[in-house]
């Protein structure tokens, strides 16, 4: 049981409902569904309640990317870590030589590092506090990686319209981000709004290759879909279900 209390503003350790901030209600009853170690002293800030990977899916992508990435990819950067929901599940693989979680928020990353110690694999991730874009150039030149990019979406309205206009995300639009991590590697997977316009995600598959969703859902209900970009094999079924987790393939998208 980690006792450690967060000493800092801005960092929470909430343990019971009262405390709680009430905009965020929702997500207090998904707290063991988000973290299940969660009564073991998880912390979190406010933004990362809606920013975080639920723990289920974050083990499902973890296990399709360890799966389907080329075997001599061995480093994988979370360059987006939050409070470390994802870079948790891709040291608990096992899969990588490697694990790097990139954040900016120096409180966020207060959290990543704890909850890292909570799940066992603190030693096991390097944490680097800065911005991914400055921080992913000390990597070029090296051909071994996949980068992993759950950005911000730009708030929580991001469902209003049906379609969501990858273009419009702020700070970084779909372009930024393809931009900038394929000067690095051209295994890129980024978690992006389950209503995401599948035909802007079609532009940026290279002639003659394709570019692979994932929709994951919990209790049917999806949460997110990743986008692979990059030669990652899916061998398995089309839809596999684990525990209350679906994972569908939506097939592969090809330019149009
Ligand atoms: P949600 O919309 O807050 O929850 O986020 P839910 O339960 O699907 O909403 P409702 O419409 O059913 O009430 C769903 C999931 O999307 C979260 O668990 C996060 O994993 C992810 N998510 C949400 N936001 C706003 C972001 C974001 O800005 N960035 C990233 N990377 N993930 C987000």
């Amino acid at each position: 049981m980690m006792v450690d209390r967060p000493d800092e503003q801005g960092i929470h350790q909430w343990l019971d409902a009262d405390q709680f901030p009430e905009h965020l209600k929702k997500y207090w009853f998904q707290r063991h569904k988000i973290w299940q170690k969660y009564h073991e002293g998880v912390w979190m800030t406010e933004d990362a309640w809606f920013g975080v990977t639920p723990e289920p899916i974050a083990n499902k992508i973890a296990t399709h990317i360890a799966e389907s990435a080329p075997k001599d990819k061995t480093i994988i950067i979370d360059a987006f870590a939050g409070v470390g929901g994802n870079a948790i599940a891709f040291a608990r693989s096992g899969r990588w030589d490697q694990v790097f979680a990139v954040e900016k928020d120096p409180k966020t990353m207060k959290c990543a590092k704890h909850n890292a110690e909570i799940y066992d694999v603190a030693k096991k991730i390097v944490f680097h506090t800065g911005d991914c874009f400055d921080i992913i150039k000390r990597f070029m030149g090296k051909n071994n990686i996949v980068i992993f990019g759950s950005p911000p979406w730009g708030g929580t309205e991001y469902n209003a319209d049906n379609v969501f206009d990858l273009s419009l995300m702020q700070p970084y639009n779909l372009d930024a981000l393809y931009k900038k991590f394929s000067k690095l590697s051209k295994h890129i997977v980024l978690y992006l709004p389950r209503n995401s316009d599948l035909n802007q995600i079609a532009r940026y598959a290279p002639e003659s290759k394709k570019v692979e969703v994932a929709h994951y859902c919990i209790f049917g209900a999806s949460k997110a879909l990743c986008v692979y970009f990059g030669d990652f094999d899916f061998e398995g079924e089309a839809e596999e279900q684990e525990g209350d987790v679906t994972a569908s393939l939506e097939g592969p998208l090809v330019k149009r």
